[in-house]
């Protein structure tokens, strides 16, 4: 495979500090050379420019920094549908999730309808109108299945995915509001109740007959939230009882075997809050598993 790496340094989605370094972080991993010892070709796109919060201003309550995050998610979706365009695999490095917004737009404007595979501690399904924060990076899986006004119509396709080819995994920490939004969805949630009861397996298998079933391509957006504070504490919004360390790499193998992900979200990876870097590191072998990394 032919990889691009690009990175997104937005941290305005959310209010902790340090997640705009998240792809530094990654790359410091090695992530390059791990991709090139699968065998595939990589280059490095470099960031797209976002602004510093001391810039602006967040203007809108419920939906902070709005303008300017919309501004960095299409030239990001500009950016990607050319990576897309030219036949490579996207791999994007946040940045917080409002990322997604931008990265799933260019996957879409490049290659049509797809699937996609969430998986995140959180449901990212709040819209403007109920975010209890009007923090944009718990909204982006709502704008890209279509709902949330503006936040929805970047990239100018709306929906960029159809909730019925949405596989939601691992989360375990949802607003009441907005898991009376997902019930009422087309999107099929695995909690991480789901994981315990019927294994990481079963659960990938699943996600990817609802993501890739009649698909020939889906995007996958890793939140590192996801996986267990224990192994990714580097991250702003922590939630206990998450991933283990080989299930979000389970994920990812099973992700990679499927032959369907060709483009792929690595985010909220904040070196601010880590240990060293250890979230750091665990993103960059992440991203390994689901290019193919095996261990034998
Ligand atoms: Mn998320």
């Amino acid at each position: 495979m032919n990889v691009t790496i690009i990175g997104a340094p937005v941290d305005l989605g959310q209010q902790r500090r340090g997640v705009d370094m998240g792809p530094s972080a990654i790359r410091a991993a090695a992530l390059n050379s791990q991709i090139k010892a699968l065998g595939h070709k990589v280059e490095d796109a470099g960031n797209i420019f976002a602004p510093e919060k001391e810039q602006r201003s967040p203007r809108s309550k419920s939906a902070r920094y709005q303008r300017e995050i919309i501004d960095a998610c299409e030239v990001l979706a500009k950016e990607v549908a050319k990576i897309c365009q030219r036949d490579r695999f996207p791999v994007v490095l946040g940045g917080d999730h409002s990322i997604a917004m931008g990265s799933i737009a260019g996957v879409t404007q490049a290659r049509g309808e797809h699937g996609l595979v969430w998986i995140d501690a959180h449901a990212d399904f709040n819209t403007p109108e109920t975010s209890p924060s009007g923090n944009i990076h718990g909204m982006p899986l709502a704008a890209v299945c279509g709902r949330g006004g503006t936040l929805a119509e970047i990239g100018g396709i709306t929906p960029k995915v159809r909730e019925e080819k949405v596989a939601l995994v691992g989360i375990r920490d949802v607003d009441a509001n907005e898991a009376e939004l997902v019930n009422d969805s087309r999107i099929t949630a695995f909690t991480m109740r789901d994981i315990d009861e019927r294994g990481m397996r079963r659960v990938m298998e699943d996600a990817l007959q609802v993501a890739g079933g009649s698909m020939k391509h889906v995007h996958a957006s890793f939140d590192i939230d996801a996986v267990d504070p224990r192994w990714a504490p580097g991250s702003g919004t922590l939630v206990d009882g998450g991933l283990s360390y080989r299930e979000a790499h389970l994920a990812c193998e099973i992700l990679s075997d499927s032959g369907l992900v060709k483009s792929l979200d690595m985010v909220e990876v904040n070196p601010l809050l880590d240990e060293g870097n250890k979230t750091g590191k665990l993103a960059a072998k992440l991203v390994a598993s689901a290019l193919g990394k095996s261990i034998l």
